[in-house]
């Protein structure tokens, strides 16, 4: 079985409104002020994608590609605008293999593994909630590794995600956050589970001690299981700008990434970040979270995205 999670895009552009009101108003704005097309409206226009944190370099070069384009066209309106600005942007968040993936390839390995990483605060807990919800209402057998044996309250929102999932969770019971990833990994291959999802402490980049006991949580995990964990993935606010690839950089020091989890889009207008990322980072990003509700966490699709952005 394969799954693709089903991707709303009202549910996509409702997440995405204060990015999209902050480009779109701002270009309609301008375009319909100006008129025609000059420089300064190249000027105002890559201003525009700027502040919505697409980062200067970038912006550079999409305003270069849309000038390039835009001169080819007669009808310089502001839909044409749009258009050619949208094409730019969909290449840019394709060219890091984040394109249209399925989640799981068919016959996937049993028990697949996903470690959760991230710095406190960017949303693992909850984006694992809404993950294993996902994959649970997909018919997978679910567990998820209690692995933040740092904060006090952490198992207890675990506990509430893993009931609002129906999903088991193992807790921690000594307080080493290796050893509850070694007792649920055994859990899951006696018990035949399908995914097992492991939550971690969130932790500076900086904190040495912590970043080890990552790499220790790696470790013991592809001990126990060849090629586990099958995915790794870091998860990102949005609202971090630029300092979300310093993160990304940091943690790739200590264990191996290979998908990004980018949170938080519907609270921040700087929505632009994500294409700053598909370009620095090259690693997919794989989610989106648009809220903190449990079905607010959508499959990452450029076309999809730059689709909500736009219209
Ligand atoms: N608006 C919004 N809030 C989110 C999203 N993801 C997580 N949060 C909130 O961010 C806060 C921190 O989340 P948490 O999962 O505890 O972060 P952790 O420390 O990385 O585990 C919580 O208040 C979450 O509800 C999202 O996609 N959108
Ligand atoms: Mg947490």
């Amino acid at each position: 079985m394969s799954i693709i999670p089903k991707l709303s895009l009202s549910r996509l552009k409702e997440g995405l409104t204060k990015t999209r009101t902050n480009i779109i108003n701002k270009i309609t704005e301008v375009v319909t002020r100006k008129g025609i097309i000059e420089s300064d409206f190249l000027e105002e226009l890559e201003e525009i994608l700027i502040s919505s944190d697409l980062g200067s370099n970038l912006s550079e070069k999409v305003i270069e590609s849309t000038k390039a384009e835009l001169f080819k066209e007669k009808d310089r309106s502001v839909e044409t605008v749009k258009k050619i600005l949208k094409n730019e942007l969909i290449k840019i968040l394709s060219s890091t293999g984040s394109k249209n993936q399925t989640y799981f390839e068919k016959d996937f390995p049993k028990p697949y593994v996903i470690l959760v990483s991230g710095i406190n605060g960017s949303g693992k807990t909850t984006t694992i909630g809404k993950l294993a919800y996902k994959l649970k209402t997909d018919g997978f057998k679910i567990l998820i590794a209690s692995g933040d044996t740092f904060r006090a309250a952490a198992n207890d929102q675990l506990k509430i995600w893993t009931t609002k999932a129906n999903v088991d969770l193992m807790e921690t019971r000594s307080g080493d956050a290796s050893a509850v990833v070694y007792d649920a990994l055994n859990k899951a291959i006696k018990e035949k589970y399908d995914i097992v999802l492991i939550d971690t402490a969130g932790r500076l980049q900086n904190n040495k001690n912590l970043m080890q006991e990552l790499a220790k949580i790696q470790k013991v995990t592809s001990n126990l299981i060849p090629n586990a964990p099958h995915e790794s993935l870091i998860v990102l606010d949005a609202n971090s700008g630029q300092n979300a690839i310093v993160q990304a950089n940091e943690f790739q020091k200590y264990i191996p990434i290979t998908g990004i989890i980018l949170t938080k889009l519907d609270g921040t207008a700087k929505g632009g970040v994500i294409f700053q990322i598909c370009i620095e980072k090259e690693i997919p990003i794989r989610f989106i979270g648009i809220g903190e509700k449990i079905d607010d966490l959508q499959i990452f699709e450029p076309d999809a995205f730059v689709d909500a952005v736009f219209s």
